[in-house]
């Protein structure tokens, strides 16, 4: 049962890729995070993944973090690389979702020395993909190469900590920006796979 539906899940990621279909990939929180100096480092998760919550995501590189709360702040670091001023972009999705793990994000960007860029509580209309409420955080901004950091919080009656059990996703979109290439050996083996499961498939109907 359980093999079942582990292959059923392999297949279903593969098939998503093959037809196209938005899969994005997430990665983890890693706590303790909780102030600038212990910042997550995102760099190495950025990509072009095809996400629908994310704009331009085939064209602007972006990781997407699935943050819990923990009574603490959320502190994540990311690289811009690109010369000039580079569109960077902090959205975050499924904050504000009317249930137990909602968080209110209030969002603040920093530079390597701490000195607040910019923040952002809440988006302006329209409503952003990934979003059901306004109460999510979207800050659009342009920054030269460097180093920056987030800091994720919850706006109860100010800007706090986020509370055991609320949950987010943070979206990084930071363009000019080299997006790792995959390996070769990876890709080879993401091509045998996929060649070794339709030719499985093509067995099976005959
Ligand atoms: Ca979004
Ligand atoms: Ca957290
Ligand atoms: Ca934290
Ligand atoms: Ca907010």
């Amino acid at each position: 049962m359980k093999k079942g539906l582990a292959t059923n899940l392999i297949l279903g990621v593969l098939m998503a890729g093959v037809s196209g279909v938005s899969h994005a990939t997430v990665i983890t929180e890693i706590e303790p995070n909780d102030t600038l100096s212990a910042a997550q480092n995102v760099d190495a998760s950025f990509s072009l993944d095809s996400a629908a919550n994310i704009e331009n995501s085939t064209t602007i590189p972006h990781v997407s973090i699935a943050g819990t709360g923990n009574g603490t702040y959320d502190w994540f670091k990311f690289t811009v690389s690109g010369t000039g001023n580079n569109f960077v972009l902090l959205d975050i999705d499924y904050g504000a979702e009317g249930d137990a793990s909602s968080i209110d994000s209030i969002v603040r960007l920093y530079d390597i020395l701490e000195n607040e860029l910019a923040m952002n509580d809440d988006k302006a209309n329209p409503l952003d993909y990934g979003s059901i409420s306004n109460l999510d955080s979207w800050l659009a901004t342009t920054l030269s190469a460097g180093s920056y950091y987030v800091r994720v919080g919850d706006f109860g009656y100010s800007d706090m900590p986020i509370s055991l059990g609320r949950d987010y996703t943070l979206n990084i979109s930071v363009d000019n920006r080299m997006a790792p290439v995959p390996e070769p050996a990876t890709m080879l083996l993401m091509g045998t796979g996929l060649a070794g499961l339709i030719g499985a498939r093509r067995k099976k109907k005959a």
